[in-house]
């Protein structure tokens, strides 16, 4: 799905930010295998694969990303905006940091409903130096919050390495009051471990501290080529020796749970899955131009047209 997408941005067809996942994708996977869809996720930018673990379509991610209308949100809000609130995904938000605080919300929220669940706020390493990541450190910590705060480290902010923003590069440490546990980010297994506990240490004891060492594969956005503050062997180095895609191929071979072909069909069946979606989501219409007041605008707020907008019919207002 991100190869396409890249394609896709790279044939002019998607306009506006892409951020790629690709190398990360054992966060997602492990994170939904230890939680459930009434547990909550909020995340940043880079959000298609954690959508898609959210129970969301490629389609969905296809149509956003091209600005149609059958979007994950109406074609509305981008790579960066798509959400499931349906299964308690609070999105994909642009503004580095913001949604971390958020996060400690909607934890707070199933405290206060009592409800047994927890939400998982993901940010990045680049993320975690925010003055407001540690505002809601402190008030989950002192309202025991069943949040977990959960860094996806992939080394690099954009173009500058960890090392070069972070006096102190090992993040799991840095909630002081708040544990933290290192986490082989590239491992599903790992993750889902890790998740599971983490979990269960926020309904019980309040918030934690996970670091998910990672790694991306693309540039930042694409329109970072991502080889100019890294080499090309590292980034073939890391592929080679973790990419989290060959680890779980690697396990089901090596315990006898799956045939070298059928792994062969699936990735066969995911290649043509993806072509098939995104054939749809180019066949999915432009927004009407009404949704940029029917969505922007919580009803009853009183917005005002400016005449001239609707004496030419620009904007027909929603009913
Ligand atoms: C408040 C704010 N400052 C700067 C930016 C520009 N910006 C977008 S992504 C990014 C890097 C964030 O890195 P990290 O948190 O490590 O996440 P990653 O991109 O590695 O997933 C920056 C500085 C922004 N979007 N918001």
């Amino acid at each position: 799905m991100e190869i396409t997408a890249d394609l896709l941005y790279k044939q002019k067809l998607i306009r506006g930010f892409l951020h790629l996942a690709d190398g990360q994708e054992a966060i997602p996977t492990g994170i939904e295998a230890a939680i459930t869809f009434q547990d909550s996720i909020i995340q940043s930018y880079r959000d298609h694969s954690t959508f898609i673990g959210r129970g969301g379509t490629v389609r969905e991610i296809m149509a956003e990303l091209l600005g149609r209308v059958d979007g994950a949100a109406k074609g509305l809000g981008g790579s960066m905006h798509l959400y499931k609130k349906e299964n308690n995904f609070y999105g994909g938000h642009g503004i580095v940091g913001t949604h971390v605080p958020l996060g400690a919300g909607i934890g707070l929220a199933h405290k206060y409903r009592k409800d047994g669940h927890v939400a998982f706020a993901l940010y990045g390493e680049g993320a975690a130096n925010q003055g407001q990541v540690h505002e809601a450190y402190n008030l989950a910590a002192l309202w025991d919050i069943p949040v977990v705060f959960t860094i996806e480290n992939n080394q690099f902010g954009m173009g500058t390495s960890a090392r070069r923003a972070s006096k102190n590069t090992e993040f799991y440490t840095r909630g002081d009051y708040i544990p933290g546990v290192w986490v082989d980010g590239m491992d599903a297994l790992a993750v889902k471990s890790a998740s599971a506990f983490a979990k269960q240490h926020a309904l019980e004891r309040g918030p934690i501290i996970l670091e998910m060492d990672t790694y991306r594969y693309h540039g930042h956005s694409i329109s970072d080529p991502g080889s100019t503050y890294r080499t090309r062997d590292e980034i073939r180095g890391i592929r080679r020796a973790r990419d989290p895609i060959e680890h779980v191929r690697a396990l089901l071979l090596e315990h006898g749970l799956a045939k070298p072909e059928e792994l062969k069909q699936i990735e066969n069946d995911v290649k043509k899955h993806v072509a098939e979606e995104t054939e749809e989501a180019k066949r999915s219409s432009p927004p009407p131009l009404c949704y940029l007041w029917k969505y922007v605008y919580k009803k009853g707020w009183g917005a005002k047209l400016r005449p001239v907008e609707l004496s030419r019919g620009y904007i027909q207002l929603p009913p």
